[in-house]
């Protein structure tokens, strides 16, 4: 088995030939099939499939999906349905982007290094567009082929309590409604802002996979302890000063909002992520073991994020993308570099 440092979706992981291979195969197979579940027939004046396709197609890194896949995987369901499954999380996923940007909340203009889907189509067809790829997200996973009727209801059912008020819609009500707030409010709005959705993804695996509640806990946990980590990293990334081109989207759309990074300090909150990154990687590891594709991909997602933030890289040599290290200063990385680290948003 040879070695070898390979660009996927922007980030650069190193390992083994054939993991690569399988990363690079898997998401191309997510957005091909996101590709073809929003198909806009061929429609070029249907802004509404436009949007929607804009919206769920757009450079992400495919956290989400790849971890559906992934994790499934590695507990060793092969199952065809799993793509399906996939998808329908980033489309909620894309669904909650299109919302968040729009001027009634964060008001963004960016997200993935292009101008929001607001600013392209309008709010009104943002809006529609937002609801019909939930719409469809729930449609993809209700028919998807070779999952039984009970499993499919129950990823049905997850799914919905997911986004819903105790979801990512509480999460983003919080946020914008919320006040100033204690550490530990902050800390749950995170939670369902973020973790809820990493959780909703290794969940709906650990269930069609029919896998034990101990792993299915364990990945629970992880999920949690990575969603945690990603906000503190947003946090991160608005600090007004922060160069757009790196991270994909606007900075300082947090000012006046109570966030862990202001309400605890830059130190603090440096000392936390790397406390979230390493709780994260001990649950993944206790649910899964130490080695698979997903310990790969996430190894992948946490280097970049250290490297930026220039925290200590606990994992093996064998799991640290080099080609990470140069993008520790976003203003000195060259254009390459900044293409590249645009897909860390
Ligand atoms: C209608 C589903 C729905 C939700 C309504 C608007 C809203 C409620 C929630 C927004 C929640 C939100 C935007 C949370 C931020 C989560 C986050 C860390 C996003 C960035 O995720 P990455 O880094 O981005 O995976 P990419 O672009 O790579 O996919």
């Amino acid at each position: 088995m040879t070695t070898a440092t390979r660009r996927f979706d922007g980030f650069d992981l190193a390992g083994s030939d054939d993991h690569m291979h399988e990363l690079e195969a898997l998401r191309a197979c997510v957005e091909q099939r996101i590709d073809q579940l929003l198909d806009d027939a061929g429609d070029q004046k249907d802004m509404l499939a436009a949007a929607m396709r804009a919206g769920a197609l757009s450079a992400g890194k495919r956290m989400r999906p790849m971890l559906v896949m992934l994790v499934a995987r590695d507990l060793g369901c092969e199952s065809p349905a799993l793509v399906d499954v996939a998808c329908a999380v980033e489309m909620v996923h894309a669904a909650s982007l299109m919302l968040d940007d729009m001027p009634c909340m964060d008001n963004a203009q960016l997200r993935r290094g292009k101008p929001a889907i607001h600013v392209q189509y309008g709010e009104d067809v943002t809006i529609l567009a937002s609801v019909a790829l939930l719409s469809r997200a729930f449609g993809v996973l209700a028919t998807a082929q070779d999952i039984p009727p009970i499993t499919r209801t129950r990823l049905v059912a997850r799914l919905a309590e997911t986004i819903g008020t105790q979801g990512l819609v509480r999460g983003q009500f919080e946020d914008l409604h919320g006040g100033a707030r204690s550490l530990d409010a902050i800390a749950t709005t995170n939670e369902l802002k973020t973790g809820v959705l990493l959780g909703v993804a290794v969940d709906m695996a650990a269930i069609i996979a029919q896998t034990d509640d101990e792993i299915a806990g364990s990945l629970r946990k992880f999920a949690l302890a990575a969603g945690h980590a990603f906000q503190i990293r947003d946090d991160f990334h608005d600090l007004p000063g922060n160069d757009s081109a790196v991270t994909g989207k606007d900075t300082g759309k947090d000012l006046g909002k109570s966030t862990l990074l202001t309400s605890l300090g830059l130190d603090e909150a440096q000392r936390r992520l790397a406390g979230h990154l390493s709780d994260a990687e001990r649950h993944l590891s206790d649910a899964l073991g130490a080695t698979g594709n997903t310990r790969h991909f996430v190894a992948g997602l946490f280097a970049q994020g250290r490297a930026r933030l220039r925290l200590a890289e606990p994992f093996a040599p064998e799991f640290v993308p080099e080609s990470a290290i140069p993008f520790a200063d976003g203003a000195s990385a060259g254009a390459g570099a900044r293409a590249r680290a645009a897909r860390v948003n």
